[in-house]
């Protein structure tokens, strides 16, 4: 069996399970699981599901969530019912452990089985590096960046990016995590605190008083002692609103050459959150599809095996254009794909995407008008200059 490969020679592969999306946190939380059946659409209409092996993603078991969490929180995770009661119409209930049941992190039927399902995708995904029978594998439903060893966190209950990385450093000795989604990617920045063979890059508005989760600045690098391996290993590019594509690109790959160049990893894990995106209900920055995307294109180039995760994303119809466009630039289907503006007119839900059905809308599209960009190019300097600093204590 020869496999599916792409006209450049990447075997890529897609990890999803429709199962997902049939979760609901709940009528005003942000998190919309059904973007990920827009996706799934978006990407079957284009006819990019011909040029990767598409895999259901099974749920990951408990000793697979345990590689990471503590039995404690997963036994726990294992058995709470949502549990609305007359003074919790909402189902706000929040005097639970383990940070459980608030408005961010709220109890949901099914919660289990979608925080397994979330796992298993990307641990399927880094099992597919692992074997190398994948270069590049999609898990959409993964890149839950905040949850900890025993504590759910904003939006996430259960870290399938640090699983997944806790897989492929079973093969590979040194696994380059970046972030792209708009907030701090701290549940893997703290998980891999004390290590030098996981170095995180995370790119995200900062805000400490202001902006969830309020750490990640640019001097935090991991612990301060030098005889831990971890420090200088955590990377952080704090932003303000209003970036634009220009900038974007041009601050992440100069960190991301750099971090290469010295850190030199054999593995990648992407996590694309598409809160960064113009539009998005959270996040207020001005980035397109192709300045989102283009970071993809850039992590493809380095030629390395690599994971690519979702995240963040909250305004559904642009997260499935993002998500789209980065699945055909992995199968090497982004010509076909820009060349067909037009959304295909049998994409299911076709009359979600608006802006007369675009694949890359224009910044007028999406807002009007540009959100004013508070990031001065002297500033985006100083973080590159902080950040080439910082890699000088680090060596392969
Ligand atoms: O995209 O939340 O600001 C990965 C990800 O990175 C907070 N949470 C916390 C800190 C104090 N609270 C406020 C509680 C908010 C309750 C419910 C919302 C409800 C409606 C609309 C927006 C929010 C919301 N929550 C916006 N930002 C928050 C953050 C959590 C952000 C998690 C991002 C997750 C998937
Ligand atoms: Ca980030
Ligand atoms: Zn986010």
């Amino acid at each position: 069996e020869l496999g599916i490969t792409t006209p450049k020679g990447y075997d890529v592969s897609f990890h999803y399970n429709p199962e997902m999306e049939r979760h609901h946190f709940g009528q005003t939380h942000p998190m919309k699981p059904w973007r990920l059946t827009l996706t799934k659409g978006l990407v079957t209409a284009y006819g990019m599901h011909y040029t990767m092996k598409n895999y259901t993603a099974r749920a990951a078991t408990y000793d697979e969530l345990t590689s990471f969490h503590t039995s404690d929180y997963v036994d726990f995770l294992a058995t709470v019912a949502p549990q609305p009661t007359p003074l919790d119409l909402d189902g706000t209930n929040s005097d639970l452990k383990f940070n459980l049941g608030g408005s961010d992190c709220p109890l949901f039927e099914g919660l289990y089985n979608y925080c397994s399902l979330s796992g298993g995708a990307s641990l399927d995904a880094a099992r597919k590096l692992c074997t190398k029978q994948s270069d590049i594998a999609i898990a959409w439903g993964g890149g839950l960046h905040h949850a900890k060893r025993s504590e759910a966190s904003g939006f996430c209950y259960v870290n399938d990016i640090v699983i997944a990385i806790l897989q492929l450093l079973r093969v590979h000795k040194r696994v380059l995590y970046i972030d792209i989604d708009v907030h701090h990617g701290d549940g893997v920045e703290e998980a891999f605190f004390s290590t030098d063979r996981v170095m995180t890059v995370s790119f995200h508005k900062y805000d400490p008083m202001n902006f969830f989760p309020g750490t990640g600045a640019l001097e935090d690098n991991g612990p301060k002692s030098e005889h831990n391996p971890g420090a200088h290993h955590a990377i952080n590019v704090p932003l303000n609103d209003g970036i634009t594509d220009e900038q974007y690109k041009w601050l992440f790959e100069n960190v991301i050459s750099r971090c290469v160049e010295k850190f030199k990893p054999e593995a990648i894990v992407l996590q694309c959150g598409a809160d960064s995106l113009a539009g998005d209900r959270l996040g207020k920055f001005n980035l397109l599809v192709q300045g989102h995307g283009s970071c993809v294109e850039y992590c493809k180039g380095l030629g390395l095996p690599m994971i690519i995760v979702g995240g963040g994303g909250y305004t559904p119809k642009n997260v499935a254009r993002a998500w789209a466009y980065e699945t055909a630039i992995a199968t090497n289907n982004q010509s076909n794909v820009a060349a067909t503006a037009e959304i295909p007119l049998h994409t299911p839900y076709r009359k979600n995407f608006e802006y007369d059905s675009v694949l890359l809308p224009s910044i007028e599209q999406i807002l009007g008008d540009a959100r004013q960009n508070r990031n001065t190019q002297k500033r985006l300097q100083e973080i590159i200059q902080h950040v080439t600093e910082q890699l000088r204590f680090v060596s392969a």
